[in-house]
């Protein structure tokens, strides 16, 4: 009868009759997730979840982890196609070369948390009226709760001739993809004198920083090689300045004067011909656009993005298609009992895995408040960051909230290059992310900021 009233009840029913459960009378709590059903004599039923989480990325698994530890073993499901698990951020160090990028995987069943079901398929269909999620082996998975983890999608085929250009031309390459990383560094030892072009897409994209990162590692690496002199660096974006917070766009301007590095705003990359290795612009600030046809010996492009196709086809999509939440809680703006993580939401901040920790603590707030039939009141404030690598041994940090106003853990002047930022980036954030962000146990530096700045006036 419970097990009924959970598959055909209103959403609005489903939650009340969760509450009414979860609050008093918890043996139940578990009819819709099997414990009911044992008792009844019947199969557990493995379709059915208190939590469903859809991604087992950073996000993903950080939510997965936290919520699991709280609720216990069979409460929780991850629908997770992948066999491998990445620490993207790793991946603009292996471009230059700095790490290799099997340090940057992980088989994802080492690092699934152990009280969680792994459905290792796709989700192929959300249905937030029923409270369910079709995956691609035609399971239909109920949840009580549903967390989008699914992150941004890489259009690879929405430019043309890149996909050839990245299969055919060595002297193409992308930082964006396990795939494609190690072309990056193979194309700065190659190099031999020309154009290094490097691109930013006009579409969202996940770690705005890194395009650039692979620029001044372009550039350092050039100088350490003795052919610096023989490169023309140019670095091509269709927006309408370098960085988007004042403060930093200053010191990054002032980087690429020093170091000789041609930035070209408003320029939109739209065709890679590999044939006669020649990159085609379109001229953003003229109208119609006035195209420019550039030659490159090497180049470096990443990828147009979007949010993930069956996301932006549900319900749960908001206008731009990436799902719509509440930008201080994580609630989705209609169902007040999906919640979303990371780069496939529409939190209007840098999509960045700092952004991702900083998130979980908010967003587990909001689901405990949703469970106890409270409002959440918890607040994501924006935070999002990143080291911008400026060389092999330097890295500037850049930390911001939605105001696009600078928020600094370290006492020190951020805006400078320092041999600490590039220590962390390269040894101390790949440690945390294995052994705090996935476990869930590392929600962001806002306490590490309190203590820094204890006796400073910042
Ligand atoms: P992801 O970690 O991308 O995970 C998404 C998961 O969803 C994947 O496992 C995928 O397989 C799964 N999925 C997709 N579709 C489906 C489906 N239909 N069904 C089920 N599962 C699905 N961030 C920083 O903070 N600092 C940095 O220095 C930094 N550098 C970066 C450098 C590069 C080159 C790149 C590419 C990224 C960088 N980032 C950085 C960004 C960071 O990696 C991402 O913001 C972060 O991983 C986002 O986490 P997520 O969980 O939203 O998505
Ligand atoms: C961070 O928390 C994080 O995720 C673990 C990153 O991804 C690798 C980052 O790049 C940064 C900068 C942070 C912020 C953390 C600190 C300690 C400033």
């Amino acid at each position: 009868m419970t097990l009924n009233l959970c598959r055909a009840g209103s959403r609005v029913a489903h939650l009340k009759l969760s509450w009414i459960l979860s609050r008093h009378m918890a043996p139940l709590t578990s009819s819709c997730h099997g414990r009911l059903a044992s008792t009844e004599g019947s199969t557990p039923s493995p379709s059915m979840y208190k939590f469903v989480v859809v991604g087992g990325g950073s996000g993903g698994l950080a939510m997965a982890s936290s919520l699991s530890r709280k609720h216990g073993k069979g409460q929780v499901a991850v629908i997770e196609p992948s066999e491998d698990h990445f620490y993207q951020p790793l991946w603009t160090l292996v471009g230059a070369g700095l790490k290799q990028k099997e340090q940057s995987r992980r088989p994802m069943k080492d690092v699934m948390p152990k009280a969680c079901d792994w459905i290792k398929e796709k989700a192929v269909e959300f249905d937030p009226e029923h409270n369910s999620v079709k995956t691609s082996g035609g399971k239909v998975v109920q949840y009580d709760y549903l967390v989008v983890a699914m992150g941004i999608q890489l259009n690879f085929d929405q430019l043309k001739g890149l996909p050839e250009a990245l299969e055919n031309d060595p002297m193409v390459c992308c930082n964006y993809s396990y795939n494609t990383v190690d072309k990056t560094y193979k194309a700065l030892q190659n190099f031999k004198s020309g154009n290094a072009i490097f691109t930013f897409p006009n579409t969202p994209v996940k770690c705005a920083g890194a395009p650039q990162k692979a620029v001044y590692l372009a550039d350092d690496y050039f100088r350490q090689h003795n052919k610096r002199d023989r490169a023309t660096i140019t670095y091509w974006l269709p927006l309408p300045s370098i960085f988007s917070v004042a403060q930093y766009e200053a010191v990054f301007t002032d980087i690429c004067k020093k170091r000789d590095i041609q930035v070209n705003l408003l320029h939109n990359l739209v065709e890679i011909k590999p044939e006669s290795k020649e990159a085609v612009f379109a001229k953003l600030d003229t109208e119609p656009n006035e195209m420019i046809t550039v030659p490159y010996e090497m180049l470096h492009v990443p990828p147009p993005m979007g949010p993930p196709d069956i996301l932006k086809a549900s319900p749960l999509a908001g206008p731009a298609g990436f799902l719509s939440v509440n930008k201080e809680t994580g609630q989705h703006t209609k169902y007040p009992n999906v919640f979303g993580i990371g780069d496939c939401t529409d939190f209007p901040t840098a999509k960045t895995l700092a952004g991702v920790a900083q998130q979980t603590g908010p967003i587990l707030q909001a689901i405990s408040a949703v469970e106890n039939g409270l409002t959440p009141v918890a607040k994501y404030d924006g935070y999002t960051s990143c080291p911008m690598v400026t060389s092999d041994r330097t890295a500037v940090l850049v930390e911001f909230d939605y105001n696009l106003e600078p928020l600094e853990t370290f006492p020190f002047d951020q805006c400078k290059e320092q041999r600490s930022m590039y220590f962390m980036k390269a040894q101390l954030l790949p440690a945390l992310y294995w052994h705090g962000v996935l476990k869930g146990l590392f929600h962001g530096p806002s306490t590490l900021r309190k203590l820094m700045h204890l006796g400073f006036s910042k």
